[in-house]
């Protein structure tokens, strides 16, 4: 058990890395200071937004000392730095995760004990900065955190926008999104460097300047201006750094004289362009307008960063510039294929402002950047039409077309010309441009002989071409030649092969993932550039992840492995296995439990009014709303437990069923249709099971409005199962399953994504799993097509029942065709509900079957956490680190 001693000498390790170390005292005064001096409020009143704001303040205080430290000592010494460039950054909450990061909880505690407040309704005051959508984006901000806990030299590079992706109503249509305003009263965390600012081009004409060399004569000018978050290490002095564009128009381009002769709008017209980019994260792309500002905002990412980094090189170089060594100290990561514009643009800078010849230009850029790809969904491999692209970024599309020209350079000599179909398929799955003509130079080599326009040369030497051949064999027939349609395909970059073809380094996320990267989307690059491709797992902190969104769980882990090392050294938490069945550990295990789940009943209640028992079983899936992660699933799994309470008397029910309060969380992409029917239907499931007497306590089910990452603080530490049930192949990892895993909650899910390692370390008995796997969907899919799939009645069943009317007047026609592929209604259950559904069903009768026998429940409860170890981010970022950025860690003196 921890003994005084123990916290004793956390407090140390704490004080001899905050030299300031301040005591309540002085914390008090400092927030008193900043209620004064750096004000948002009136004077008259000191009321708990203010307090927010001025002990925000206050912590940041802290936090730029120890930034600038970093920041010069890193100077200093000219470390390699790893630049994790992304569009999205999932941040949450900065307060009590900075206090709890600086070992100053206590101190901060009673400061504001004093002040009238405590510290926990003070933090709950934070807006949720939303600046990412999902896992990808959160990912990001737990590799921040293990960035600067392990002392790596790193920083992030993102987008500052204006609104969050959206806040989330539900009413009784399902969901509406309205702007989230999360700058309304100001961001404390942020710091405007106004001496930071970079010129950003668009349009414009590429020409030759005086020495020959190629220039870019921008049309449209606007400034990208550094924001900076200072990112706190746990327990160490190391202040990282996620620097964020905002973007604004040169302050020339106000047009004062229009102003003044009335026409205001026209007059500011410039600084509206360029302000728009940074408004919203993932502004609508159907329009034309939509694409153009979306890469916009990805080119904007690319070039500031670029800027920025290539300038902190030089600087770092003093005086002697040797470009070589640019890859010795840059390492740049872009997070899926937004930043990809990063390749041509580290090109342009190398050659046309640098001086750089094409080859040495070429491999720096390569030896400094990697990729790491996300997703294995065709849809989301971004595309480019090569002339929205034309038009906007000139001179980036002659460098892609020479990285494409050289591209098939390399793939002619690997594969040669005597196969020219092989050559032909390899061409067009390899190439970054799609429906592009081949380059002149290989116009001719390649052209297959049925194609090959007669040449002179061919007839003089008396060739026939093919064209000729077969005329002569069929000479007397007059054959009727049907026109091919002329309507082109149009013209692409593919940016994930430009991605994979311009990065050292190519990884997944999960070992099936990279797997299917490796056979699958990628498989030609690899059979030529086999030692770029990599497996990287994800991981999450553990600092947010447990230590920090569940104290009580914290403690007891403590108590019982008798140190608070864990949260850096998460192999610790395996000695937990050994008290698995120990009975104080358990009943304290669930006593701790309840307390979280007592949180969210209070949560559900302010939310949605609905009131349930804590003593229910949570069972809960929170993330992005999408066909593959099958929500529907879920509901028709309790659609269909609802069919079979009703069909029993009171006392069979109670005698059948665990009570469950089934809980829902996500939001759907505004103009993603399905995802927005599938919450409207949970939406009314909701709403007539949750007012059914019969049914009582036994079943509820809730969705909650406006899914972020405090909502997740709260309802993970109070989940008991967690719902991982993608289509098998599709899910790249999920990290919410390493999260719930953490706080020893049990999984049901498929063989998808990390579920699959997950699983291994925490004991195939310690995981529900069910359903098709990876490497049996295609065939199925087959099968499905050709009409050869037997639903089980069961699925035939709930079907019936929902279309019965149970669920308002509603028939859901769009949604359950969508499972049998009704003329109209899409891909005939391309996610294969159908075929896993009796699995499921099955698979959810075990759960029930293992929750009613508690300590057994308790026992995989606890050797969940245990096995939680590998999935920390501090371990993932090691690896990427080690095998990717070759940086070292550098603790500051
Ligand atoms: C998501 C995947 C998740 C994965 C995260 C983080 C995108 C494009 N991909 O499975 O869907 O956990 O990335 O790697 O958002």
């Amino acid at each position: 058990k921890v003994t005084d001693a123990v916290i004793d000498s956390e407090q140390e390790v704490f004080s001899s890395m905050n030299p300031f170390a301040p005591d309540a005292a002085s914390v008090a005064s400092s927030i008193k200071y900043h209620a004064e001096f750096t004000p948002l409020f009136s004077p008259e009143k000191f009321e708990l937004p203010k307090a927010f704001f001025a002990t925000a303040q206050s912590v940041r205080d802290a936090l730029i000392r120890n930034w600038n430290a970093t920041y010069e000592y890193y100077n200093r010494v000219n470390v390699k730095q790893a630049y994790y460039l992304s569009m999205e950054f999932l941040q949450g909450r900065a307060l009590s995760n900075a206090v709890g990061n600086l070992g100053l909880n206590s101190a901060y505690g009673d400061a504001l004990k004093r002040l009238g407040f405590d510290l926990e309704s003070v933090a709950s005051q934070e807006p949720d900065p939303a600046l990412g959508n999902g896992g990808l984006g959160r990912l990001a901000s737990c590799f921040l955190d293990s960035m600067a806990t392990l002392n790596y030299p790193a920083w992030g590079y993102g987008l500052r926008y204006k609104y969050g992706l959206f806040k989330q109503r539900i009413t009784k249509d399902g969901q509406e999104e309205a702007a989230e305003d999360w700058l309304e009263l100001s961001n404390p965390w942020e710091i405007v460097r106004n001496d930071v600012s970079y010129p950003i081009k668009f349009y414009g004409k590429v020409v030759f300047g005086s020495d020959g060399k190629k220039r870019w004569i921008g049309g449209e000018d606007i400034v990208a201006v550094a924001y900076d978050v200072p990112i706190p290490g746990y327990k160490t002095k190391t202040t990282i750094n996620l620097r964020l564009w905002s973007t604004k128009a040169p302050s020339e381009d106000f047009d004062l004289s229009s102003y003044n002769s009335g026409k205001h709008t026209e007059a500011a017209e410039a600084l509206f362009n360029a302000e728009k980019i940074c408004f919203v994260l993932y502004p609508g792309d159907e329009s034309n307008e939509g694409k153009a500002l979306r890469l916009k905002q990805q080119y904007t990412l690319c070039s500031a960063s670029l800027q920025d980094i290539v300038a902190r090189f030089e600087t770092r170089s003093g005086g002697s510039v040797n470009w070589e060594e640019f890859p010795e100290k840059v390492a740049v990561q872009m997070n899926d294929t937004h930043p990809t514009l990063c390749i041509p643009e580290l090109m342009r800078i190398l050659m046309d402002l640098k001086g750089l010849s094409w080859e040495d230009a070429w491999k720096i850029t390569q030896r400094t950047v990697a990729y790491t790809n996300h997703t294995v969904l065709p849809e989301a491999l971004e595309k480019w039409s090569l002339e929205l692209m034309e038009k906007l970024l000139p001179r980036h599309v002659e460098i892609i077309e020479k990285i494409d020209e050289e591209l098939v350079r390399t793939i002619v000599s690997e594969y040669g010309t005597a196969d020219l179909d092989l050559l032909e398929e390899k061409l067009k799955a390899m190439r970054i441009l799609e429906n592009v003509e081949l380059p002149s130079a290989f116009a001719d080599v390649i052209v297959k002989p049925e194609s090959k326009p007669v040449t002179a040369k061919d007839t003089q030497n008396g060739m026939k071409t093919a064209q000729e051949e077969e005329k002569i064999a069929g000479e007397d027939e007059e054959e009727e030649v049907i026109p091919e349609p002329t309507v082109k395909p149009p013209k692409m970059v593919r940016m994930a092969n430009l991605a994979v073809v311009g990065g050292h380094a190519v990884n997944g996320v999960a070992e099936i993932h990279s797997e299917i990267v490796k056979q699958d989307v990628f498989n030609d690059f690899v059979q030529l550039w086999p030692e770029k491709f990599q497996n990287k797992t994800n991981g999450v902190t553990p600092r947010r992840w447990i230590r920090f969104c569940n104290p009580y769980l914290s403690d007891i882990i403590t108590n019982w492995i008798g140190t608070e090392d864990w949260v850096l050294n998460t192999e610790k938490l395996a000695e937990l296995r050994k008290f698995a069945d120990n009975e104080d550990l358990q009943s304290e295990w669930r006593a701790a439990k309840k307390k979280n789940k007592l949180q969210v009943v209070a949560l559900i209640k302010e939310r949605t009014g609905y009131t349930v028992s804590p003593d229910a079983m949570f069972d809960i899936q929170i993330k992005r709303i999408h066909e593959y992660k099958r929500q529907l699933l879920n509901i028709l799994g309790i659609v269909y437990r609802y069919k079979k309470m009703k069909e029993m008397s009171a006392s069979e029910r109670e005698k059948a069923y665990v009570p469950r309060v089934c809980i829902f969380g996500g939001k759907a992409f505004a103009t993603y249709v399905q995802a927005k029917r599938i919450v409207k239907f949970i939406t009314d499931v909701a709403s007539t099971i949750n007012h059914d007497p019969e049914i009582g306590e036994l079943l509820k089910v809730i969705f909650v409005p406006d899914y972020n990452v405090s909502v997740a603080e709260l309802l993970i530490p109070a989940s008991e199962l967690s719902q991982h049930i993608s289509t098998a192949g599709m899910e790249a990892s999920g990290t919410s399953n390493m999260k719930f895993s953490m706080n020893g909650c049990v999984l049901i899910g498929t063989l998808d994504g990390a579920n699959v390692e997950i699983r291994e370390e925490v004991g195939e008995e310690n995981f529900f799993l069910f359903g098709a796997k990876a490497d049996e969907i295609v065939n199925l899919r087959k099968e499905r097509a050709e009409g050869k799939f037997v639903p089980d009645p069961t699925f035939e069943e709930v079907k019936k029942f929902v279309r019965s009317g149970v669920f308002g007047s509603n028939s859901y026609d769009e949604l359950i065709g969508s499972l049998e592929g009704n003329e109209g209604f899409g891909r005939a259950d391309y996610f294969l509900v159908g075929k896993d559904f009796p699995s499921y069903i099955e698979c959810q009768e075990k759960v029930d079957e293992a929750y009613r026998d508690q300590k057994r429940w308790t026992r995989m409860s606890i050797l969940n956490t245990a096995g939680s170890f590998k999935f920390s981010s501090d371990r993932t970022i090691h690896e990427y680190a080690k095998d990717i950025w070759n940086i070292k860690q550098v603790e500051l003196p």
